[in-house]
């Protein structure tokens, strides 16, 4: 799409720090990051928001979504769990969709955010 911002960093026109990129799908460091990783993951297909999204995007959202622990550990965030049965790491996945839902960039995305955060210990 024309005037997205996020298209155009699919697209190479818009400089990003890029950490994956295959046919369907581009992942990228977020500009203001929240926590010590915070990754967007986008389709390389526009979609506006997740509300636009129907039963013929399941396999995209899904391919997403599998993504995520392929990139925790990466980037060594993922969820660790010692010989006593512990666990410490992991990551908060979001989507925020439309104005209530806090969405500033108007193409679908899912960030990944791991590392000690404010919301730490938070219900
Ligand atoms: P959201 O509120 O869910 O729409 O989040 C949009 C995110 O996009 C926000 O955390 C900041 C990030 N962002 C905005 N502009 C740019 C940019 O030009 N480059 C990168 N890498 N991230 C951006």
């Amino acid at each position: 799409m024309e005037n997205c911002l996020f298209c155009k960093i699919a697209a190479g026109t818009i400089p990003s720090s890029k950490v994956h990129e295959d046919d369907e799908l581009l992942v990228f460091k977020d500009i203001h990051p929240a926590a010590p990783v915070h990754l967007l993951i986008i389709p390389k297909r526009h979609i506006h928001t997740l509300s636009d999204c129907t039963s013929s995007d399941t396999e995209l959202l899904g391919r997403m979504l599998a993504l995520v622990p392929q990139l925790a550990a990466q980037h060594d965030c993922q969820v660790k769990v010692d010989n006593a049965g512990n666990r410490s790491g992991g990551f908060k996945t979001l989507i925020n969709s439309g104005p209530d839902g806090g969405q500033e960039v108007y193409h679908l995305h899912i960030h990944l955010i791991g590392g000690p955060h404010p919301w730490r210990g938070q219900s």
